[in-house]
């Protein structure tokens, strides 16, 4: 089970590494460059999704990619359309940080006779935003205001309610591509806070920010954008 690894790499200290690949950037030509390169990099999960993807190859994305690769592949939806049977599990995502229905409930009960249909592992999975200099794709489609980046007090009291409400996960995000990324004094706060896994992404482009988001207590880190514009980013 997906979850049950990430617990015990958790437990044992192991620290993970996903790649996340947005369906509406990717091609299946550039499937299998990408797909050698990921097979040759540290990382440990693949996520796919996107705010915005409606597109219809997102079956096809994954079929190809579980050709050439092994990890696990986790759908990290921005919408009840981004849910495919072919991949292996789904982080169910409730946007704590805003105050829309849609995105706490709204799509998740959409959801349902999708995911009925499918075996996929589905992970409870917080996720809050962190402002990070700019209005970013996450923020525009869910029509809701970050966190301030300052108040790691807030943001952890937020990630500490939806452990209690029962998230498996909790997502910090600056957003794809973000000009900052979440501080470091935020993510220790908030992984002192947890007892679940800490997830934590957004505008890392450099090694050096991944093992600081590590050493503060992050269990996995997410890169997206460093990879898609550099696909030798982990040589
Ligand atoms: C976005 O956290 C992920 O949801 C990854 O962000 O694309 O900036 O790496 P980047």
């Amino acid at each position: 089970m997906l979850y049950s690894q990430i617990l015990l790499a958790k437990k044992e200290n192991r620290k993970l590494l996903a790649i996340l690949l947005d369906p509406d950037k990717l091609t299946v030509e550039q499937l299998s460059s990408f797909s050698n390169k990921i097979k040759n990099s540290p990382a440990t999960h693949v996520f796919i999704g996107g705010s915005s993807f409606e597109g219809t190859h997102l079956d096809e994305l994954i079929l190809h990619l579980k050709k050439h690769i092994s990890l696990p592949i986790l759908l990290f939806p921005g919408n009840p359309s981004q849910i495919s049977a072919t991949a292996d599990g789904i982080l169910f995502l409730m946007l704590l940080s805003g105050r829309n229905a849609d995105y706490l409930i709204e799509h998740q009960i959409n959801a349902v006779p999708i995911l009925a249909k499918t075996k996929l592992e589905i992970i409870s999975t917080g996720y809050i935003l962190i402002e990070s200099g700019s209005e970013t794709a996450v923020q525009r489609v869910s029509k809701t205001k970050p966190l301030a980046r300052d108040n790691s007090d807030y943001a952890a009291q937020t990630a500490k309610a939806g452990e209690y409400l029962g998230n498996k996960l909790m997502y910090l995000e600056a957003g794809s591509g973000a000009k900052n990324v979440v501080p470091v004094a935020m993510i220790k706060k908030v992984a002192q806070t947890l007892t679940i896994p800490l997830l934590v992404g957004g505008g890392i482009r450099s090694k050096q920010e991944i093992k600081d988001a590590f050493d503060n207590g992050a269990d996995l880190v997410v890169i997206g954008t460093a990879f898609e514009n550099d696909i030798t980013f982990f040589e």
